[in-house]
C-alpha cells in the first residue's frame, strides 16, 4: 500500500493503517519524510502524563480518554516504555487499565518501546505525537512513568504536562527535590479518596506561592482526582483546556512546537555524531591511564574522517 493509501486508511479509523504509519516514523524509515509531508498541519491538543510509578496514570488515563470520547472527540495515547527494571509491569498494566476502550474505534493506544531507537525518546515520539495529530486524532496523550530523564523530555514533547502526585507518600516533597514540579502545568494529586490528599494539596500550594511569577505567566492548577472512579475528572479536563487556551492566546504554542521539533532534530544530530566520532575503548584508555588529556583525545576524535551515515562503525565503541 503507497504512501496515502495508508493515510487514507488510518484517516478512517484502520488501526494497522496508524501502527504501520507509526513504525514508519519511530524508525525514521526513507518514507518517513513524505509520511510527514502528507499528513501535515494536524490541530490537537498534546497531553503529557508523568508521576511515579504506580501513582494512577492509566487510570486517568482511561479516564480521560472516556471524557473526550463523550465529547465527541479521537484519542490517541501512546504510552512509553523506557524499558528500564523499574518500569517492568507498565505496559501490561496499561493493557488491563485501557482496555475499556480497545474496542472503540475513535481511541489508538500503543506502547512505544524508546530503547534502542536512534534519538531516544524525544526523536522517536515527536514524530509519532505529529503523525497522529495529522491523522486527525484531537487529542493525544503521552504517557510516560516518572523515573530519571524520561519525564522532563516528556515536558518537552507535550503542550501540556500533567504530574501526578499521590498523597501520603512524600510525593510533593520528593516532587520538589528532583526539580519536576517546575516540568508541569497540572498538578494532579490523584488517589485523593486516601488520606492526606488535602496535605499534599496544602504541600503544593505552598511550594507554589514562594516562586515568583511575571504578570501574565501561568499558574499551575491543582486537581484532586480518583482516577478509577472518574471524580474530578470533568475539572481536570476544564483545566487542560484552560491551558490549551492560555497557550495559544498567548501565542505560546507555535512557539512551543518549533522548541519541541528543535529538540528533535538535535536529539537526531547528537545520535549521528555519536555514531560517526566514535570514541575507542583505546583511547579511552589513554586519557584513563593519562597517556594524553582529554581535550586532546577530543580533537582526535574529531579529525578522524568521519565516515558516511549508511556505513556502520565497525571500531569497538566505548560509550
Ligand atoms: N485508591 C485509589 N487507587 C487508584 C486510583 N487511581 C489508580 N489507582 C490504583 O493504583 C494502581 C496503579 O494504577 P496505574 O494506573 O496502573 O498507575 P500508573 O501510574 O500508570 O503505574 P505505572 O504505569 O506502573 O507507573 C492500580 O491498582 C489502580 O487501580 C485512585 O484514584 N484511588
Ligand atoms: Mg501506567
Amino acid at each position: 500500500m503507497g504512501i496515502a493509501a495508508l493515510t487514507a486508511a488510518a484517516r478512517a479509523g484502520d488501526r494497522r493503517a496508524v501502527a504501520r504509519l507509526l513504525t514508519a516514523v519511530e524508525n525514521h524509515t526513507e518514507d518517513a519524510p513524505a509520511i510527514a509531508a502528507a499528513v501535515a498541519g494536524g490541530d490537537a491538543i498534546v497531553v503529557g502524563v508523568t508521576g511515579s510509578p504506580g501513582v494512577g496514570k492509566s487510570t486517568l488515563v482511561s479516564s480521560l480518554i472516556g471524557a473526550w470520547r463523550k465529547a465527541g472527540l479521537r484519542v490517541a495515547v501512546l504510552a512509553i516504555d523506557p524499558s528500564s527494571p523499574f518500569s517492568g509491569g507498565a505496559i501490561l498494566g496499561d493493557r488491563v487499565r485501557m482496555a475499556d476502550h480497545a474496542l472503540d474505534d475513535g481511541v489508538y493506544i500503543r506502547s512505544v518501546a524508546t530503547r534502542g531507537h536512534l534519538g531516544g525518546l524525544t526523536a522517536t515520539t515527536g514524530g509519532a505525537v505529529r503523525l497522529l495529530e495529522g491523522l486527525g486524532f484531537d487529542a493525544v496523550i503521552v504517557e510516560t512513568v516518572g523515573v530519571g530523564q524520561a519525564e522532563v523530555e516528556i515536558a518537552g514533547l507535550a503542550d501540556t504536562t500533567l504530574l501526578l502526585l499521590a498523597p501520603g507518600m512524600g510525593d510533593a516533597i520528593q516532587a520538589v527535590k528532583a526539580g519536576v514540579v517546575e516540568i508541569a502545568d497540572v498538578y494532579v494529586v490523584n488517589k485523593a479518596d486516601r488520606p492526606g490528599a488535602d496535605a499534599t494539596v496544602r504541600d503544593l500550594r505552598a511550594m507554589m506561592s514562594l516562586v515568583k511569577r511575571e504578570p501574565g505567566e501561568w499558574r499551575q492548577p491543582i486537581c484532586k482526582t480518583v482516577a478509577q472512579d472518574g471524580e474530578g475528572i470533568d475539572e481536570l479536563v476544564d483545566a487542560i483546556a484552560g491551558h490549551r487556551d492560555w497557550l495559544s492566546g498567548a501565542d505560546h504554542l507555535a512557539a512551543k512546537r518549533r522548541d519541541r521539533a528543535a529538540a528533535e532534530i538535535r536529539a537526531l544530530v547528537d545520535a549521528e555524531l555519536r555514531r560517526r566520532y566514535a570514541v575507542t575503548e583505546a583511547l579511552a584508555a589513554d586519557v584513563a591511564e593519562g597517556r594524553t588529556d582529554v581535550a586532546a583525545a577530543a580533537r582526535r576524535v574529531l579529525d578522524d574522517t568521519p565516515e558516511t551515515a549508511s556505513t556502520p562503525s565497525r571500531r569497538p565503541t566505548y560509550t
